[in-house]
């Protein structure tokens, strides 16, 4: 149900969200028109995940419940891991600068893929299309 590729159509609250992060007001400009685009690929409870913006292209690989390591585009490191409740990813991270905590959700409704975003009491949602 993940599987496919994702293209960035619309974001919501997202700047406020990266206001929250620390992230200076020319990078929010630049990150929140990135054209991200996100390949995933599931087999069982594995996934490959293949991300490609403005900023940068790379490949993840995860497994359900096991923690990783993830940068952000700005350099901030994460870690943490992706769960499955039903048809929803729960992602749980925390940053390894300060420890607070990040946690992510995507869901696939209908047409489209939402990724919601928490931190520090600020949520966003990055909306995704088929393409
Ligand atoms: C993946 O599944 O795509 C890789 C792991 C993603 C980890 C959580 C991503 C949080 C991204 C937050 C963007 C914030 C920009 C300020």
């Amino acid at each position: 149900t993940f599987d496919g590729n994702w293209k960035i159509d619309r974001n919501d609250n997202y700047e406020k969200f990266m206001e929250q992060m620390g992230i200076n007001m020319v990078k929010r400009k630049l990150a929140a028109h990135d054209n991200l685009k996100i390949t995933i690929q599931q087999t069982g409870d594995k996934f490959h995940v293949k991300e490609s913006s403005s900023f940068r292209t790379l490949e993840i690989d995860f497994t359900l419940g096991v923690t990783f390591d993830y940068s952000l585009a700005d350099g901030t490191e994460l870690s943490g891991s992706w769960t499955m409740e039903g048809d929803m990813l729960k992602g749980i991270f925390s940053r390894k600068d300060n420890g607070k905590q990040l946690t992510t959700t995507r869901i696939v409704q209908g047409d489209e893929l939402i990724q919601s975003y928490n931190y520090e009491g600020v949520d966003a949602k990055r909306i995704f299309k088929r393409g």
